[in-house]
């Protein structure tokens, strides 16, 4: 009995370390990458989309026979939108030593996570996070495949000048690093040429608007940006015409997304926003398309670039022999990619130096581009 209790001792302690260890410790057969997002919540289609095209290109790499003679394992790490939650992925992944994260979604889950990156010396590329800090940090591990909001605050900017001509504008946001950053730089860019009536933060995910929405009505605006995302944009629309105010909504790439006028339904006609152009035609983005739409559906629009996220870390395993993120990293900033967007290539802050941001308008309950 006594020996029996030992055993069963020396097991548990043994199972213990390993789940400490993030029971994970490198498998000699596979290469783990993680895919990180809002999974859960009301960004999840974002996380998802993310995660789909990172096991769309895993799947792809598996079926050639993997990267370096391995299989290529995909882990999906839900941040909830919620930076606490994005630090504690990150610590996940660094104790699963993943040889690199396709994430994250949100700007204020990036820049913290890219902390634990990079101290690891693990690769992170962000599909989406715009928020210019996030690659001013001097990490030479961090990359994105998107723009930024300085890059898409001043294209909005511009539109709104040259093509609406407003006299006033009143500008909200969300209070998160992304919302509060893009709606700055836009007021910035516009406020030496027409009068910014109103200017303050929202409370996420608070259900009712209409007070702020009556406020600013009562200030006659001819437009109003909105820094943000899809779930709390689609309240102000709707909210928006309950309360009278008529003047368009101007918002970013964070709104860029069919939830957006689903939700919102005629609400959304007529709401501007930026985001990248259009990839339905691209020649480069003819497979992935079709294959991303036969397994998942309609792509969601930061699919593609998790894609090529993706695909921008397993070449560059390839290329360069090594999971070493350091390795990785300088590889990565010297090249120029082929992606489904096209070429992509990065700047000594890990930024892309192509990033064209269109303005788009809702028409008919879809996303055609302004003009
Ligand atoms: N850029 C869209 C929203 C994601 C973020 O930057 O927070």
């Amino acid at each position: 009995m006594k020996r029996f209790l030992q055993s069963a001792i020396t097991l548990f302690g043994a199972m213990f370390l390993i789940v400490a260890s993030g029971c994970t410790s490198s498998d000699k057969n596979s290469i783990r990458i993680g895919a990180a997002g809002p999974m859960t919540g009301d960004q999840s289609k974002m996380g998802i989309d993310l995660r789909n095209a990172v096991e769309l290109a895993a799947a792809e790499w598996n079926e050639k026979g993997g990267v370096l003679g391995k299989k290529i394992e995909v882990i999906a790490g839900d941040d909830q939108a919620d930076p606490k939650q994005a630090v504690s992925i990150a610590n996940k992944y660094v104790n699963q030593k993943v040889a690199g994260v396709v994430g994250h979604w949100n700007s204020s889950c990036s820049i913290p996570a890219s902390e634990y990156y990079n101290k690891a010396n693990i690769v992170m590329i962000s599909p989406a996070s715009t928020n210019p800090r996030l690659t001013q940090q001097g990490f030479r591990n961090v990359f994105r495949v998107c723009g930024t909001d300085d890059q898409q605050g001043g294209v909005a900017a511009a539109f709104v000048l040259n093509t609406l001509k407003p006299k006033r504008v009143a500008v909200i946001h969300d209070k998160s690093t992304y919302g509060q950053g893009l709606a700055d730089y836009f007021k910035k860019s516009v406020e030496s040429k027409v009068e910014v009536v109103y200017y303050d933060g929202i409370i996420q995910r608070d259900a009712d608007y209409k007070a702020v929405l009556t406020t600013i009505k009562e200030k006659k605006p001819d437009a109003y940006f909105f820094g943000g995302v899809y779930p709390e944009a689609a309240r102000l629309v709707r909210q928006a015409k309950e309360v009278g105010l008529t003047a368009p909504m101007i918002t970013g790439d964070g709104v860029y997304d069919p939830t957006f006028i689903k939700i919102a339904g005629s609400a959304a006609e007529g709401t501007y926003v930026t985001f990248g152009k259009d990839t339905a035609g691209l020649s480069t983005a003819k497979q992935f398309n079709e294959r991303y739409t036969a397994k998942y559906g309609e792509p969601g629009p930061y699919s593609i670039y998790a894609y090529d996220a993706a695909n921008i870390l397993l070449s560059s395993i390839r290329d360069t022999g090594t999971t070493d993120g350091a390795k990785l990293a300088d590889h990565i900033s010297k090249t120029a990619f082929k992606g489904a967007f096209g070429e992509i290539s990065f700047d000594k802050n890990g930024d892309v130096t192509v990033a064209p941001y269109v303005v788009w308008k809702v028409q008919n309950g879809k996303f055609v581009e302004a003009h």
